[in-house]
């Protein structure tokens, strides 16, 4: 090993010499040298290692305790709470497009600008150096994942949210069939904050399977495994035959039923994604990532490749989280970020409590009555402010989260968030529809990317992000992925955030109802009403779920404001959709479903001569 024993012990290096992997030696070395730490520390999987990454955190400040045993709470600094898109770049050779809003840079410049940044990044710092699997052990789904980072943060974050790899990396007799990250928070300030943020770069390296992420904290840029490494294995899927996907899984458990049906979905960030994973009285399996694949009996099988949550804190309460809510109360290993904390209490938007009129948040000091420059009042928490904790916390956790061969997956949901056009749940008419269907999904935009809030993009599969094949060939890869499947998954599409006059149409905990209807539909429990843009619930059956699953009178008034079919907005839609992949290309099937869908929607129009057409009428 070619690094001075002062900076990489004796100790250390037996660790690293056990998994018998001159790739993982090499990596070290070759960033020892680029960023200097003034010490390395490799991380197993013994409890003693996964303890030390917490007590540095908390040693050196990235993380505080809380009053309560376990919790902690980590800053990341004000211009540093959401993903950055803008500086967040696929590396590709030099001429190579991708899809229109798929960010590239030129893949040698960028690595020689990002190496002259890590150039003694890390001196004065300690780097740890630790191995994760993704998705469950010992699994034909999972991926090697080495990090090095100079955070204590990011390494205790991932030691929360993903399985221990060290084992893993041991299986892979040497291979370098592993991704890796490297990240650096960069230079501090006395908060503990990255300064340098103006030189905040995250880039993707497909081509040597790894990232560079630096002058960073937020975990959504600095937690290397989680949508970094999603790009680089949505490329891998790609040119396998397999799918990555950013989708919930979840157990559905209709009441006296005696089953339970397995689904995947793909909700845009801060649309309800975990919040329909932890319906009650269902079971979790993961609320972000998931990989899918045909099993040897022709149904898609699917992993969560994570085993914990990284979950938007904002609205978490008893009343809509009643769950996680209690979790986030009581003793556990938990990190808190981005909240107010007043006297080791946490506190966050939306938490159905009574605030306090001060504390201290990302910003600093926090005051009630506080504005900002623009004369807004300033919040006292950020809007995607954090909790970080092991799904096996929860006691709704599917006891399959772990099991290699992964779930069986009958229903895929599409989620969106739009206030004008679709309705809140339908179903596709076929697979290759419910791909159209999925490759449509248009989203308001949240506080979870910097940025602007509330406009409306493109977000096909909620996965446009993280895309880092050209949009055309990821559709075509969904619809084969469907060929190749003797049972294909039922797809459905819902919309929780549909609007009239500034009011949302539905309650939060109607979304129950939608999902039991689903899971209904996968077992052709219910009819349905065909429309122009595939099936909807009828009336009847809504009434009665309703009733056995809320207790809420369902009226045929709120059905038909929810369920009309809005043929103007809807066309309006399509054309913003044709325009897209006019432009990117699609697959053939694809450009058919757009064309009935429209003739479709233009028959209806001409029938009834309307803009909205009652369901009733249909
Ligand atoms: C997330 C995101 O944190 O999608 O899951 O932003
Ligand atoms: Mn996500």
């Amino acid at each position: 090993m070619n690094v001075d024993p002062s900076i990489l012990s004796k100790e250390n290096t037996e660790k690293l010499k056990a998994l018998n992997n001159p790739h993982v030696m090499h990596i070290v070395e070759e960033y020892a040298k680029i960023c200097k730490p003034n010490k390395i520390t490799v991380l197993t999987d013994s409890k003693q290692d996964v303890e030390y990454a917490r007590t540095i955190a908390l040693e050196k400040g990235e993380e505080a305790k809380l009053k309560m045993a376990g919790h902690t709470v980590h800053f990341d600094g004000p211009k540093d709470q959401g993903r950055d898109k803008e500086n967040t770049k696929i590396l590709v050779p030099k001429g190579v497009k991708l899809s229109k809003s798929i960010n590239t840079g030129e893949r040698e410049e960028c690595l020689t600008e990002v190496m002259g940044i890590l150039d003694g990044i890390m001196k004065g710092k300690e780097m740890f150096v630790s191995f994760f699997c993704l998705g469950p052990e010992n699994s034909k789904f999972s991926l090697c994942a080495l990090q090095l980072t100079d955070s204590a943060y990011v390494a205790h974050s991932e030691n929360i949210l993903y399985r221990s790899g060290y084992r893993e990396f041991k299986r892979l007799k040497g291979s370098d069939k592993f991704f890796y990250f490297i990240h650096s928070a960069g230079e501090l300030n006395e908060r503990g904050q990255t300064k340098n943020v103006d030189k905040r770069r995250i880039y993707i390296d497909l081509e040597g399977n790894r990232v560079l992420t630096i002058n960073n904290q937020y975990a959504g840029n600095s937690v290397g495994l989680k949508k970094l490494a999603l790009r680089l294995a949505i490329k891998k899927a790609n040119n396998e035959d397999w799918l990555c996907e950013h989708m919930f899984l979840m157990g559905v458990l209709p009441k006296g039923k005696g089953r339970k049906t397995y689904f995947a979905g793909a909700f845009p960030s801060g649309c309800g994604k975990t919040s329909t994973a932890m319906i009650p009285g269902q079971t979790i399996v993961g609320d972000d990532i998931a990989y899918l694949r045909v099993g040897d009996d022709g149904r898609a099988y699917s992993v969560n490749v994570e085993q914990g949550i990284f979950g938007i804190i904002e609205n978490v309460n008893a009343d809509d989280d009643p769950l996680i809510f209690e979790t986030l109360k009581t003793p556990r290993e938990l990190i808190f970020s981005n909240v107010l904390v007043k006297d080791g209490v946490p506190y966050w938007l939306g938490m159905g409590e009574e605030t306090p009129k001060e504390g201290l948040n990302y910003a600093g000091e926090w005051k009630a009555g506080m504005i900002d420059a623009k004369g807004k009042p300033v919040l006292l928490a950020h809007k995607n402010a954090r909790y970080t904790m092991r799904l096996s916390e929860l006691p709704n956790v599917d006891p399959e989260l772990h099991n290699p061969n992964g779930v069986p997956v009958d229903g895929i949901i599409y989620g969106g968030r739009d206030s004008d056009t679709s309705p809140p749940v339908a179903q596709s008419l076929s697979w290759s529809h419910g791909v159209f269907m999925g490759a449509a999904v248009e989203s308001e935009t949240t506080a979870q990317v910097l940025g602007a809030e509330g406009v409306r993009t493109h977000d096909p599969m909620a996965n446009m992000d993280f895309l880092v094949v050209p949009l055309a060939t990821y559709i075509e890869n969904h619809i084969s992925f469907g060929e190749r499947l003797d049972k294909t998954p039922k797809v459905f599409t819902t919309n929780y955030f549909l609007k009239k006059d500034g009011k949302f149409l539905n309650g939060k905990l109607d979304k129950k109802v939608w999902l039991l209807w689903m899971e209904g539909r996968v077992h052709n429990e219910y009819s349905a009403l065909e429309t122009p843009i595939g099936y909807i619930p009828k009336y009847e059956d809504l009434k009665k779920l309703f009733k056995e699953a809320l207790n809420k009178e369902y009226s045929m008034e709120s059905y038909i404001q929810q369920f009309s079919i809005r043929i103007t907005k809807l066309l309006q839609k399509l054309d913003r959709i044709e325009a897209i992949y006019l432009e990117e290309g699609a697959p053939e099937v694809f450009h058919e479903h757009l064309k009935q869908q429209r003739s479709r929607l233009l028959d209806a129009q001409k029938k009834h001569n309307k803009e909205e057409i009652s369901p009733l009428d249909l």
